[in-house]
């Protein structure tokens, strides 16, 4: 194991997508140092090395074989163009790249566009949703605080991402389209070699089994014999939901496992159905 080639994953070193990467990798039972100075830092308890980059480096990185794998939202990886194959979504850095105009604006579709200036940090992906709908307009290309263009009069409308809104808000714009939705995900190098490959394997079988527990619960409930029947129907659990018998004659517990979204619904059922001392309680990992 020593002598194996670690898997190199390129996460953001601070920023948004940071705090979410580093316990993606502790939540995958990966033990690493913070990486608050270090560049470069080596797992205690699994073959991987993180390099710790800036967001916009990481599909580059990826591409070109300095990291194998790499953390970033999908916005950047468009953005970017490099050929990296995505892997896992990972379920947080949720934002949609739109476009917004002064709030005073009556806007009346994507034609209000044509001929107009569009200040952005993601030329790329504009430019290909503009030719795309047919609208010609000019496309300006800034760094940071894209916000404030149309305000200082360097622009008339802004392509920028959005999460709560609130930013927009405070700068007098609107959103008015969007243009794609951006989620942070697990991308790769496409052929990586086979030692790297089964490591990603090996990685990508822990984030599953953790994004899969974060969806679930585990129910523990007691109820009368009689009605064990009637609850197994409502549980839908792995396969069949396990009945211990309790101590006190004709009871039973039953131990499951239900989907997030349908918790509150089906703990309702069970009630209904006879079910008492209902226990739930989050899962660690789960593996099938
Ligand atoms: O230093 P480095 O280059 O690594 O980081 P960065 O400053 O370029 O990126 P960072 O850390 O700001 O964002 C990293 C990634 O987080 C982005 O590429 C997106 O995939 C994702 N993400 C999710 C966001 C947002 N939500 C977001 N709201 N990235 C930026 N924003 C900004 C947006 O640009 C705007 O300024 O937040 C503001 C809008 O937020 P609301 O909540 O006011 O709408
Ligand atoms: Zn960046």
């Amino acid at each position: 194991m020593s002598s194996e080639q670690p898997l190199k994953i390129a996460i953001q070193k601070s920023g948004r997508l940071s705090d979410d990467s580093r316990r993606l990798l502790r939540e995958c039972g990966i033990s690493v140092q913070n990486g608050k100075d270090a560049l470069i830092a080596r797992a205690r308890n699994f073959p991987l090395e993180v390099l710790y980059l800036r967001d916009d480096d990481i599909p580059q990185y990826v591409a070109d074989g300095t990291a194998d794998v790499g953390v970033v939202g999908q916005n950047v990886v468009a953005e970017a163009g490099f050929e990296v194959v995505e892997v896992r979504r990972l379920g947080f850095g949720a934002c949609r790249l739109s476009l917004a105009v002064p709030r005073g604006v009556a806007y009346p579709g994507l034609h209000w566009f044509e001929g107009k200036k569009i200040a952005t940090s993601y030329p790329a992906i504009l430019s290909r949703f503009l030719s795309g709908q047919g609208v010609r307009a000019e496309v300006h290309t800034i760094s940071g605080s894209v916000e404030i263009a149309p305000n200082i009069g360097l622009a008339d409308a802004i392509a920028d991402l959005v999460s709560s809104g609130s930013t927009l808000f405070s700068n007098g714009l609107k959103e008015v389209e969007v243009i794609m939705r951006s989620e942070a995900v697990l991308v790769a190098r496409p052929h990586l070699p086979k030692g790297k490959k089964e490591l990603l394997e090996r990685l990508v079988f822990r984030i599953d089994a953790v994004q899969r527990a974060a969806r679930s619960k585990y129910v523990v409930l007691n109820a009368p014999n009689e009605r064990i029947e009637a609850i197994s129907r409502i549980l839908p659990g792995m396969k069949s939901p396990t009945v211990v018998p309790l101590a006190a004659a004709g009871w039973s517990a039953l131990h499951s496992v239900i989907n997030e979204d349908e918790f509150w619904e089906l703990i309702d059922e069970l009630k209904a159905a006879g079910a008492e001392s209902i226990l739930v309680v989050p899962i660690e990992k789960m593996i099938f």
